[in-house]
């Protein structure tokens, strides 16, 4: 496969501030050397940068989205409703009400337009990008073999007995 075709993670986010938890997707996606670009983008702010977003997307070989979103969380659904590719959204843990408002306006999609809702903060942004690596490696098995080698130092690294 040439090395511009190869199949990429788009991470988004509404604001600048969700970045210190999404910077943890790229972290994961480097370790497994997948190809990734990292927007902002926000519904509610800037409507027409992501409609233009969701309108090119395909043509870029992006193949799966996480975006991470906090409050009224409606990013991830109007990507999903822009786009047939599967979305992962990460609900950004917000000051006021920490995260339950981001992670119920994620999760609770209606019927149609589905979101894969990963946790609240770091995890769900670490997970989706294990998750982002999981669909990946169903086309791409050198993908798959990196996932499953980090899986395996995880397991490795769980001590059998606490000190
Ligand atoms: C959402 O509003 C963003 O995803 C962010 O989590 C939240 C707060 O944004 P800022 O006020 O910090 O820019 O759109």
């Amino acid at each position: 496969m040439p090395k511009n075709k190869s199949n990429k993670v788009s991470i988004i986010m509404g604001s600048q501030s969700d970045f210190k938890t999404m910077i943890l997707c790229q972290q994961i996606l480097k370790k497994l050397n997948i190809k990734f670009e990292t927007k902002i983008i926000s519904a509610h702010r800037t409507p027409n940068r992501m409609y233009q977003y969701a309108k090119n997307i395909e043509k870029n070989n992006i193949k799966v989205v996480i975006a991470g979103a906090g409050g009224a969380a409606h990013l991830p659904g109007m990507i999903s409703a822009l786009t047939s590719l599967p979305v992962l959204g990460v609900p950004i843990e917000s000051k006021k009400l920490r995260g339950l408002d981001s992670l119920l306006s994620i999760a609770q999609m209606p019927k149609g337009i589905p979101v894969g809702t990963l946790a609240i903060g770091e995890d769900g942004a670490i997970n989706a990008a294990l998750l982002a690596a999981s669909i990946i490696g169903l086309h791409d098995i050198s993908v798959k073999k990196r996932l499953n080698q980090f899986r395996l130092s995880q397991s490795k690294s769980v001590k059998k007995k606490p000190k």
